[in-house]
């Protein structure tokens, strides 16, 4: 069903295969087939592709990274794929999307040189934060500033960065190559050949792309990319990978040769590779040259010791919780293994997938891995799908359109555009869309949505990007854990065991999930005799795991936040405590130290304790959620923006449902800085306002304006005072002075469009009537 989802994503021709398609009963039809062409194009057709998220961006490295991940889960469990019925999807959709990244290889040649790649088309600011509709409505071939602008963005050799894009793909293209080679309705080997070329003179032109990451000219970037390294050994483990499959010794091939050069400056530095996400791949180079043996033996015992390091980080012992103030990652109360705030689900369905590869015992590498740890890893993995399938406190599933019982809840609200517009092209569909109670008009199946907060809390509100957006890059590493499975399932089930027997090693399964290897694994293992060994309790990790490294910022945010996510992380700050008391008074206490909620009030990050505790108890006399108290005051980093948050912003805005904005808006030093005074503004703005995206925009759009402080407030005032809505309160207040902001408003409310009217406002003549 995973494959579902990538099929409502498709952007210019949607072909009438994609289930989400008009032809096949779905809402989704042609759109943006005009890319590449008009204002900001490059003359060429670049329609195509996946959006990358709610919105319709194509983003290019969150792309490769997604279709690299998906290209590995289906070569590597091929045979739970085929089996499922899946493989023949997989593919069709794999090369549908590589052929688009493909067409982005604008200008291809042998000479390093001369290559071009698009890394981006669309515009955060015009696409991404003024249109909610859908994408086959949005108007195309527009100038800058207007709904229609999709500007193409080149990565090329004068400008001498973006090898982390090109390198990504290079992943993609030549891993679907190899699932193009095998048998197969979709299978191809003049286009595997094809793909494969292109990869390789992408990885040249890679090479030359010194100065490192790309990001957006204009600005604005969805994800900011911290490395390039790690992408390109990922990109070389796979040219390594490609050279293997055609027959070459992993020992000796030039390519891997390459590959392991690549891979080696991260040996040793587990905080770079120990977690895999959009802009963290190093740890899956290691997994995919470890399934290829490449290089020398002293080469495959680094691989095996960094998954080693990477489950050590990962699979931590129970006691490591979120409520006790653990370092990340920590389990929520429930059991997910949290990372970051922002898509939660992904990270943990991303460490999956590598805990699942490498319990593999058919990986060329991984032979002399204890059977008690393939054990564990699998068993860890599954834990972390069925929590995002369903087994958690709230019986929730993260799944759009799956819950395993009628008594589960799924996700109805995803923040996706497209979905939440009625199925009928007749009716308009626009921001409003954003605020229409009850589910998405159509169902976004497949859908793994951002997941819940460290103590298992979720709210199914298409608001909340951070915990209920989708995105190509979340739905990744999960389908390829999801046919891992699958494939061990059915060996459980053969070996006549059952998960719980399985895991606790009192049943054993021989190769359990293996692809179909050339050594014929013995035919019948029906009743397996007991593992000789008693079962080893997974060994616990003997020190904490190392500090994270800058968490990379998360999905970032797409919707109307135009700035990228300050991150999170509410890591244990050193920062000094101004409070002149370590010791925290029970006195002023106003909560019980038995409740968990109050409880959480102790952790070290938590600089304005009493207050925080005083937040508990409000909450509880409101009978609302006390937890909200830490988790949506968690990140911020001066005790004055905590104090507004607990003392009032918290305690206020929790009733409406929106306090997590109290933490992304409110509590960013990018929005207010480190004043609380403007913190408590924000706090206010959000109350009055319909949504508190309009107040971060007020201060978003006013905060190079000279008055900018009036400026701000006379945006937030507008938002309560007038009915004209908060894009237009925007647009009107970040004129030059009061007068005209004022003489706008008016102008809007008399009717009139907002385009008009700051037109008209800023003293130039209506250019229509
Ligand atoms: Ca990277």
């Amino acid at each position: 069903m995973s494959f579902r989802f990538y099929e409502a994503q498709m952007s210019g021709n949607v072909p009438s295969w994609s289930r989400a398609s008009l032809a096949a009963g779905g809402w989704r039809n042609r759109s943006h087939a005009l890319d590449g062409t008009g204002p900001g194009g490059v003359n060429l057709d670049l329609s195509g592709g996946w959006y990358d998220a709610g919105d319709h961006l194509k983003l290019h490295l969150p792309l490769g990274v997604s279709v690299s991940l998906l290209a590995y889960g289906a070569l590597t469990w091929e045979a739970a794929y085929r089996t499922a019925g899946q493989w023949d999807t997989a593919v069709r959709n794999l090369n549908w999307v590589a052929s688009y990244i493909a067409k982005c290889h604008t200008q291809a040649s042998d000479t390093p040189a001369s290559n071009k790649f698009v890394a981006q088309i669309g515009d955060v600011a015009t696409d991404h934060n003024t249109w909610w509709g859908r994408p086959e409505q949005q108007p195309e071939n527009g100038a800058q500033g207007s709904a229609g602008y999709r500007p193409v963005w080149l990565i090329t050799y004068a400008n001498g960065k973006g090898a982390d894009i090109v390198a990504e793909a290079v992943a993609s293209l030549a891993s679907v190559s190899l699932l193009l080679k095998r048998a197969g309705a979709y299978s191809n080997t003049t286009k595997a050949a094809a793909f494969l070329n292109r990869a390789k003179q992408l990885f040249e032109f890679a090479k030359t792309l010194n100065s490192g990451v790309w990001a957006p000219p204009e600005g604005l970037n969805a994800y900011p990319s911290s490395s390039w390294n790690d992408d390109m050994a990922w990109a070389a483990a796979w040219l390594c990978r490609a050279d293997v499959d055609a027959g070459a010794s992993a020992a000796t091939s030039s390519a891997c040769g390459v590959a392991v050069s690549y891979w080696k400056p991260f040996v040793g530095n587990p905080g770079v590779y120990q977690d895999v996400n959009w802009d963290r791949m190093a740890g899956m180079a290691a997994v995919l040259l470890r399934d290829v043996a490449a290089g020398t033996a002293t080469d495959v015992a680094t691989y095996n010791t960094a998954i080693s390091n990477m489950m050590k980080r990962w699979m931590i012992p129970a006691t490591q919780t979120c409520i006790s103030g653990s370092a990340l990652p920590c389990y929520t109360p429930g059991g997910l293994a949290y990372r970051d705030g922002w898509g939660s689900n992904r990270h943990a369905a991303n460490a999956a997938l590598v805990a699942l590869a490498a319990a593999r015992g058919d990986a060329g590498a991984g032979l002399e891995v204890a059977y008690s740890t393939r054990v564990n890893r699998n068993c860890w993995a599954r834990s972390q799908i069925d929590y995002m399938l369903g087994s958690n406190p709230q019986s929730q599933s993260y799944v759009v359109g799956y819950k395993p019982t009628s008594s589960h809840k799924a996700p109805e609200k995803p923040h996706h555009r497209s979905s939440s517009c009625d199925a009928s092209y007749a009716t308009p569909c626009n921001w409003a869309a954003l605020d229409n109670a009850g589910p998405n008009p159509s169902v976004l199946r497949g859908a793994l949505v951002g997941g819940p907060d460290r103590y298992d809390v979720y709210a199914d509100n298409r608001r909340d990007y951070v915990k209920n957006e989708v995105a190509v890059d979340f739905n990744a590493g999960y389908t390829g854990a999801l046919a891992a499975l699958a494939g061990l399932d059915a060996a459980i089930t053969k070996a006549g065991c059952t998960w719980t027997t399985y895991c606790s090693m009192s049943c054993t399964v021989v190769d359990a999930g293996a692809v179909p290897s050339p050594s014929p694994p013995s035919p019948a293992p029906s009743p397996v005799p007991p593992s000789p060994k008693p079962p080893s309790p997974v060994p616990p990790s003997p020190k904490p795991p190392a500090p994270s490294p800058p968490s990379p910022s998360p999905k970032p945010s797409p919707t109307p936040s135009t700035s990228p996510k300050p991150s999170p992380s509410p890591s244990p700050s050193p920062s000094p405590s101004p409070s002149p008391s370590p010791s925290p008074s029970p006195v002023t206490s106003t909560c019980s130290s038995s409740d968990w909620a109050c409880a959480a009030c102790s952790n070290s990050w938590v600089l304005d304790q009493n207050t925080c505790r005083t937040c508990v108890s409000t909450l509880r006399a409101k009978g609302l959620d006390a937890g909200k108290c830490t988790n949506s005051c968690s990140g911020i980093a001066t005790a004055g923006l905590q104090t507004v948050c607990f003392g009032t912003c918290v305690p206020n805005a929790a009733a409406k449902g929106v306090d997590w904005a109290c933490n992304q808006y409110c509590g960013a030093t990018l929005m207010v800085g480190t004043d609380p005074a403007r913190s408590q503004q924000c706090g206010t703005c959000i109350l009055g306002a319909s949504n508190p995206w309009d107040c971060t925009n007020c201060i978003t759009v006013t905060s190079s304006l000279s008055d900018a402080a009036t400026a701000r407030a006379s945006c937030m005032s507008c938002l309560t005072a007038t009915t004209i809505g908060g894009y237009a309160c925007g647009e009107c207040n970040k004129l030059a002075t009061a007068t005209a902001r004022s003489a706008c408003q008016t102008c809007v409310a008399g009717g009139k469009g907002v385009w008009d009217c700051t037109q008209a406002s800023a003293g130039r003549r209506l250019l229509r009537a």
